[in-house]
């Protein structure tokens, strides 16, 4: 068992931070990661962001009807995938992070398979673009109805504690869904029950148009844990080794059997909310820029350059190796084909309810 006791205080008015905007490394404590790590961080960063870039165009050229842009969110998203034991842990995403199945190892071919509809995606192409999921790596299927993944993360999280095998549940979430009652029902059961489960809000500001500022009347989203028994903590979402640091420990900490916490991860989306928005209405275009000049891309560059770790030429090869990559997955996704009308009565019903069945005979009709 693990000491009850973290380098990282919980409640703090400032949000954790481990690099500077410029990429300096300003905490009080050693780095600990080795150059190799430290790369595969900055190859994860890039290959989300070029995946997002990607996707934006496959939705423009009509090859999948519905994109949530991922970039802004990249640093926390890899750094929720890099805290857990792929294929051990339990993840439950929300629609927004491809930069965390990605980085978690789910193959790119199923996310764009799962994007344009074909069955590439071994879900089968019934859910909405946007919808991610993975068998073998435990990525529950993120879901539509804002906060309701929240709930079965939770239950996910008593699971594993009755289990006793020392596994544990990450489950991510934007600022608007901890209005929801959803997300109150799990933060209460989690810290009741003290399920092993790190909560992480992608706090980006805005839920569509409404901004944070009427979504919640606590000063951050951290304080609430307080309510719930847990440890909460701010961290600047944007700052790829502050998130992985914490996610780190508190991932350990809820393995060691010390229960919940929750993250308020300070992120921005660089793009509307979705494919169907229209985001100039509601955001001034400073404020837009402002964020950008903050992307935790070229910080997280600038921070390895400056360890003689990340050269211009390994920068053009990466950036090549990316693009083959998604012409690949995209090229095998096409292939894959598209599922027959039928199968969206199958694998959902051992046997297909009377109800259904009169829906699959009229749509044959
Ligand atoms: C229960 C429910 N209400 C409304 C919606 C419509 N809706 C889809 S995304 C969204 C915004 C959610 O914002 P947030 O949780 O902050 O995540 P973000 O999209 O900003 O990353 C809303 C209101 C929905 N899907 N479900």
């Amino acid at each position: 068992m693990i000491e009850e006791s973290s380098r990282f205080e919980p409640f703090q008015d400032e949000p954790l931070r481990v690099t500077s905007d410029e990429g300096a490394w300003i905490a009080s404590f050693d780095l600990d990661l080795d150059e190799a790590e430290l790369q595969t961080l900055y190859r994860e960063l890039k290959r989300a962001r070029k995946l997002d870039e990607r996707l934006g165009v496959l939705q423009r050229s009509g090859k999948s009807s519905f994109v949530a842009p991922s970039s802004g969110h990249e640093g926390i998203q890899v750094a929720i995938a890099k805290s857990v034991q792929a294929g051990r842990d339990w993840l439950f995403p929300y629609y927004r992070d491809y930069g965390v199945v990605s980085a978690l190892g789910v193959p790119l071919e199923e996310i764009i398979g799962q994007m344009t509809g074909t069955l590439a995606d071994p879900a089968g192409a019934r859910q909405m673009p946007s919808h991610p999921s993975s068998g073998p790596l435990n990525v529950f299927t993120a879901l539509s109805p804002i906060a309701s993944h929240v709930p079965p993360a939770a239950g996910s999280g008593l699971a594993q504690k009755l289990a006793g095998k020392g596994d544990v549940t990450i489950c991510s979430f934007g600022d608007g869904a901890t209005s929801e009652g959803d997300w109150h029902a799990a933060m209460n059961f989690a810290g009741v029950q003290g399920a092993p489960v790190v909560f992480v809000c992608e706090n980006n500001r805005y839920a569509i148009s409404v901004g944070l500022e009427k979504q919640s009347g606590s000063a951050t989203i951290a304080e609430k844990a307080r309510a719930y028994g847990m440890p909460g903590y701010q961290v600047d979402g944007m700052d790829v080794l502050a998130s992985l640091y914490l996610l780190r420990e508190l991932v350990e900490r809820a393995r060691a059997g010390f229960g919940p916490a929750l993250v308020d991860a300070s992120v921005y989306r660089y793009g509307p909310h979705s494919s169907a928005d229209d985001d100039s209405i509601y955001r001034p275009a400073e404020e837009v820029a402002a964020w950008r000049a903050r992307d935790p891309l070229p910080r997280y560059r600038r921070f390895l350059e400056q360890r003689g770790s990340w050269s211009d030429a390994q920068e053009a090869a990466l950036d090549a190796a990316i693009e083959e990559e998604l012409d690949v997955a995209v090229r095998r996704a096409e292939a894959a084909g598209v599922p027959e009308l039928g199968a969206m009565f199958e694998d959902v019903y051992e046997r297909v309810p009377w109800h259904l069945e009169e829906q699959r005979e009229e749509m044959e009709r």
